[in-house]
């Protein structure tokens, strides 16, 4: 299988409030060259650097100012005298009566974000477009007729919706990718979230249209992030109703309960007979994960693989989430080993 990585992810590492305090993010770079590590130990296949793509191609699953935002940000934070990196600290909730964008960037921050998780710097936008190009990158590869491929994304992407950054997240890599899909020809598209957390972002975007399903299994939302959406009653709206599964799962959740969830997602997808799969990558379903409560065993990764290969559909592997460090290189190699045959 072919992985489409870059280095410039190196260029973003930020901080989190964590327990009320100011902390390293566990988002960092290691995890990224983690993976990489265990692409290159198990002989995975060819890596390669991803072609660059004009803006316009996170256009579509993004609003044009979304993106135009975000490529300015550091920019509109510096110049306002700051020195830190920019995070958001107001948020336009619910009874707040404005829907206008700010001029000021504090207030362009909160409005294009849903919470503190996703701080810019310096280099965050060029290792933010990196990661998109390496999702577009595979699409590419699946359309010229590969039928699989992985992209090492860094930062992650499922968390950031149609508008908004977050979770770590700043572009949605799993739906620039089925945008991309359906752009090179692809008449429908599934999108697979088996990270931990749901994937909003994914969810928001694609939320009121059939030509894209979107399947999520993740952690209950009333006990984990994001805790405001992947509840299994958000179905769709209009044309996209009944094209938006979410399966929730309990804390604790182990294999047999993960495997009944992931042969559910299987006849959804099948039900939507997509040319391409997106598979949205998060091994933070693992048992030793440090912000999540599933109970996943490395094993367990690569029966993920095979089931995800009976579905028979081209498939793009996007990294998601995964934290504990010494072990997201092996479980998310697990996964494409097992799709692949070579467990
Ligand atoms: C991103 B991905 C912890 C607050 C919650 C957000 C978790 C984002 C997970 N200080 N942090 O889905 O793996
Ligand atoms: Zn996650």
């Amino acid at each position: 299988m072919l992985t489409i990585y870059s280095g410039d992810h190196r260029l973003h590492h930020g901080v989190e409030l964590k327990d009320g305090a100011i902390t390293p993010s566990f988002e960092q770079p290691s995890r990224a060259e983690t993976v990489l590590a265990q692409v290159r130990a198990t002989a995975l296949g060819d890596v390669i650097d991803p072609k660059r793509y004009r803006r316009e191609h996170y256009v579509g699953a993004h609003s044009r100012r979304y993106v135009d935002f975000l490529a300015g940000a550091w920019e509109e934070w510096t110049a306002s005298g700051r020195t830190c990196q920019a995070l958001p600290l107001v948020w336009p909730v619910r009874g707040l009566p404005s829907v206008e964008l700010p001029d000021f960037i504090d207030g362009k921050l909160g409005f294009f974000s849903m919470d503190a998780g996703s701080p810019i710097n310096a280099g965050t936008w060029n290792a933010v477009r990196a990661s998109a190009n390496c999702a577009l990158t595979g699409v590419d590869a699946l359309s010229a007729g590969a039928r699989s491929a992985f992209a090492l994304c860094r930062p992650p992407g499922h968390h950031a919706g149609r508008e908004y950054m977050g979770g770590y997240c700043y572009l949605n890599n799993a739906a620039i990718s089925a945008q991309h899909a359906l752009r090179n020809g692809s008449k429908r598209v599934a999108v697979l979230d088996i990270d931990f957390h749901h994937g909003n972002g994914t969810q928001d975007i694609f939320y009121d249209r059939a030509d894209v399903l979107f399947v999520s299994i993740h952690g209950d939302p009333a006990v984990s992030f994001p805790y405001f959406s992947g509840h299994a009653s958000e179905r769709g709206a209009g044309a996209g109703q009944g094209f938006n599964v979410n399966l929730p799962l309990a804390k604790g959740t182990a294999w047999r309960g993960y495997e009944q969830a992931l042969r559910d997602a299987g006849g959804a997808i099948a039900a939507h007979a997509p040319d391409v799969l997106v598979v949205s990558l998060g091994v933070d379903t693992f048992e030793d994960d440090p912000i999540s409560h599933f109970s996943l065993r490395t094993p367990d990764f690569l029966r993920i693989g095979e089931a995800i290969a009976k579905f028979n559909v081209s498939t793009l592997f996007v990294m998601e989430g995964g934290y504990m460090v010494d072990e997201i290189g092996i479980n998310a190699v697990n996964v494409l080993l097992g799709f692949e045959g070579r467990a």
